[in-house]
């Protein structure tokens, strides 16, 4: 049978209320891509689960199938959240999808161009808030406390279900979990979702290596952060709503969530597009973390599976290019003048 959706395949092993009405745009199913080059460098068999192939272009359509299709069950005329970009990107979709009313809150001027694209694209409102994410997300908590509004951040239990799929497809194809699992860490609901949905599978369990950029990494210094910068917008937030069970995560799966400079995510992304993989910043934050931790001896791969979870595509944030790849050379349209750049 043709593939339709995650709540189609992994229904069953989703808690979500009878009345959910399937909603699904054919999400998850995302390749385990082999990295020859990667693996031999750490002596290890390394894959990326490329999630920038979901159908929004971001792991998010795992958590939004499930928290629209509860959502459209239980009656919801409208449904809002606060984003760094992909998950307003996911929710407008959905709701789009639903026939819902979606709105989304976005730090103003500190979202990728390709996910505010997309948001407008699929009609959400698309409010831009003076603040951070962290503002934006207590507003849409007070909201949908005090109107019929529904919430589908990742606070929102439904959203976790959904997410978790993307453990059952790794261990689908390696046939069990991997020995460790790399991933950036924003609000922590991924995190969380993936480590709820390897000890439910049952396939093994894998070390947690949750990465968070530097200027807003709360869960390595054990405090919020008020400001947070990165240049990987999609985890630039101080206050993870789910940052107790993302460490509780990374300890119990003798794991650990690290800190990797802006330089050291830009770099690994570099280094994965040299492997024909492109993904937006934060994406590449796992494979940083993994080269940071291996430097220092505290990443033992050697002959182990470990799956990098690359979370968005590259084409979410094109305008990075120009700070961080070379530009294209311009030339007159003479034979003369291709030959001399091209140098043969
Ligand atoms: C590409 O869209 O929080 O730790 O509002 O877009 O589950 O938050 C995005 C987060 C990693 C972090 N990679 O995941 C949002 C938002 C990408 C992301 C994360 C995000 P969580």
């Amino acid at each position: 049978m043709t593939y339709q959706g995650l709540i189609h395949r992994y229904g069953q092993y989703l808690d979500l209320p009878a009345h959910t009405k399937n909603i699904s745009l054919l999400e998850g199913n995302t390749p385990l891509i082999p990295m020859p080059r990667l693996s031999k460098e750490f002596g290890c068999e390394l894959f990326i689960k490329f999630e920038g192939l979901n159908p929004t272009g971001s792991f998010k359509d795992r958590g939004m199938t499930a928290a629209i299709s509860e959502a459209v069950g239980r009656g919801a005329q409208t449904v809002i959240c606060a984003s760094t970009g992909n998950t307003a990107a996911s929710a407008a979709a959905y709701a789009a999808r639903a026939g819902l009313r979606s709105i989304v809150l976005i730090p103003e001027g500190k979202v990728a161009a390709g996910k505010l694209a997309g948001a407008i694209a699929y009609g959400a409102e698309v409010i831009q808030v003076q603040g951070s994410f962290d503002d934006a997300l207590s507003l849409v908590v007070e909201i949908t406390q005090k109107t019929p509004i529904a919430l589908v951040n990742s606070i929102n239990p439904f959203r976790i279900e959904g997410q978790k799929t993307s453990a059952f497809e790794i261990c689908d194809v390696l046939g069990s979990a991997p020995d460790w699992l790399c991933l950036p860490v924003g609000n922590a609901g991924n995190i969380t979702s993936y480590w709820a949905g390897f000890k439910q599978y049952q396939k093994g369990l894998p070390r947690v290596l949750g990465v968070q950029a530097a200027g807003a990494a709360p869960l390595v210094l054990g405090h919020p952060v008020d400001k947070p910068e990165t240049i990987a917008t999609a985890i630039r937030i101080g206050r993870p709503a789910r940052g107790e069970q993302a460490l509780e995560a990374a300890q119990e799966s003798n794991g650990s969530i690290i800190a990797v400079s802006d330089g050291q995510i830009l770099s690994a992304q570099r280094i994965l597009a040299s492997e024909g993989v492109w993904v937006e910043p934060a994406s590449a934050a796992g494979l940083a973390g993994l080269i940071a931790e291996s430097a220092v001896g505290k990443f033992d791969a050697k002959g182990k599976k470990v799956v990098v979870v690359c979370t968005g595509h590259g084409m979410k944030d094109p305008s990075i290019i120009s700070e961080s790849f070379q530009s294209p050379k311009v030339i007159s349209a003479n034979y003369e003048s291709l030959i001399q750049v091209v140098g043969v």
